[in-house]
């Protein structure tokens, strides 16, 4: 096992890690920005680093930084969190060649998955189901018109270098398809310094099922079940539950059976997420996340796994601690993202929490770094903290939540707390009945007028 653990990151996913890596006897280093000197992460750490100015750039992305602060204190393996440089296959390569470990898959899956054209390939060589689109690039116009009347109006182009919804246009119809193809093109250019797209059929109103996936670098893997990420303003989740309340357990068990499978045939190691579509009983897959992700934890909580400390066990080469028949979902997880934003603008909102108290309590977990007393700076992601609630059912996890939302006081800055205690109240959210157009649907409504 390692002895020291350099964290490459900030916030709430810092202290998550650290909090693994203690309880595996590890040591820690934290690296920071002038701006966090003050953060939970630096302060719990064993060791610290500064690492440079606020901007991320300069700091949390500043590879020579961090490949220095391995150096000057020894450790052995880096992990990279969510973010930052967790998704950065030359980090990965550059850790590696200074002989640190980087905790997380080859540097080559990260590149594959990475561009979503191989990413999609190499899934349905795998046997995942895709969505029906192009097989590869679309690389002229005169395909673009083949290609979307093969596959029936309306149509999507998406960028191979985007992601995460960057660089999509839609196609209801033919009169439509040569502008969106050609935006498309041309903002995935100016983005990613990359014109290659592809096409898919649009699906009109699925909901977003990801899999939780773990490879053992060997040829092994297993499966962690699913998580619903359906509920999403502008690409950003909100609030995600595990299991899915769309999903029977012998969808789940096939599902879960064709993505084990797939990444052992890949030979991958470590944490991974397979996102799909899913409408009508089908899955598509539409991209898969070689990093940790922000809502791990609600597969922790219905899996009793520590996904942090699989992840290192596996970059240390002792294996999984688990196989998949040890593997039981039980019960039912939410988490919503406590962002530092006004819950009806999402303006953000940095500044000093004056007054802190979050819930406590069975089935409830709290994963943050803020403090009263603690100054939010304004340079990072608005996410300050994760409430994520665990019931025996659905119905004890959506009441609990409810019970956390009243507890949970963040004085000084404004939040999204106030959003979730709309959510909690919502019909069609107590029923689980909602798709990937749902919560920017309620927030049309006004709901804080
Ligand atoms: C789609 C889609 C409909 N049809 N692909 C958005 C982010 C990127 N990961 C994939 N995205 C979508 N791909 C096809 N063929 C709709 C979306 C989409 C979406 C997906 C997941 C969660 C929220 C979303 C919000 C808008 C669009």
């Amino acid at each position: 096992m390692f002895n020291k653990i350099l964290i490459a990151n900030r916030g709430e996913i810092a202290l998550r890690v650290l909090r693994a890596c203690k309880e595996l006897g590890i040591r820690t280093v934290a690296v920071h920005s002038t701006a966090d000197a003050d953060a939970m992460h630096v302060r719990l750490a064993d060791e610290s680093v500064c690492i440079g100015p606020p901007k991320a750039s300069e700091s949390y992305l500043n590879i020579p930084q961090i490949v220095a602060a391995c150096e000057i204190t020894g450790a052995e393996a880096v992990h990279p969190g969510y973010g930052f440089l967790s998704e950065n296959a030359r980090f990965a390569e550059i850790v590696e060649a200074h002989g640190v470990k980087f905790i997380g898959p080859s540097a080559e899956h990260i590149r594959i998955m990475g561009d979503k054209i191989e990413a999609k390939r190499t899934a349905q060589r795998l046997g995942i189901p895709v969505v029906p689109g192009s097989d590869g690039a679309v690389e002229t116009e005169a395909d673009a018109v083949r290609m979307a009347e093969e596959i029936g109006y309306p149509v999507l182009i998406k960028a191979s270098a985007g992601g995460g919804g960057r660089g999509m246009k839609v196609a209801k119809t033919p009169d439509d398809l040569l502008e969106a193809y050609n935006n498309a093109r041309a903002e995935s250019k100016a983005a990613f310094g990359d014109d290659a797209v592809y096409m898919e059929k649009l699906l009109i109103t699925p909901r977003h099922i990801e899999v939780q996936v773990f490879g053992d670098g060997k040829g092994g893997a297993i499966h962690l079940g699913e998580r619903d990420c359906s509920l999403q303003r502008r690409h950003q989740k909100v609030w995600e539950e595990a299991n899915s309340p769309a999903l029977n357990s012998e969808q789940r068990e096939k599902i879960g059976a064709i993505c084990a499978k797939a990444v052992a045939d890949l030979g991958y190691a470590g944490a991974g997420t397979i996102e799909f579509l899913y409408e009508n009983g089908e899955f598509y897959f539409i991209e898969m996340n070689t990093r940790l992700q922000v809502e791990h934890p609600i597969t922790e909580a219905i899996t009793r796994i520590d996904l942090v400390n699989e992840q290192i066990r596996v970059a240390a080469g002792v294996g999984l601690s688990v196989t998949q028949a040890d593997i039981e979902f039980k019960g039912h997880a939410i988490e919503c993202r406590i962002n530092a934003e006004n819950a009806a603008t999402f303006a953000p909102s940095p500044g000093l929490i004056t007054y802190y108290h979050p819930p406590g309590g069975l089935g409830v977990r709290v994963d943050s770094g803020v403090y009263q007393g603690y100054r939010i700076p304004p340079y990072y992601d608005s996410l300050i903290g994760k409430l994520i609630v665990h019931g025996r059912d659905r119905v004890e996890c959506l009441m609990r939540l409810r019970r956390c939302l009243d507890e949970f006081v963040v004085d000084g800055i404004e939040t999204t707390i106030p959003l979730f205690r709309k959510l909690i109240d919502n019909q069609d959210i107590a029923n689980g009945m909602y798709d990937i157009h749902w919560l920017e649907h309620f927030l049309e409504t006004k709901p804080f007028d």
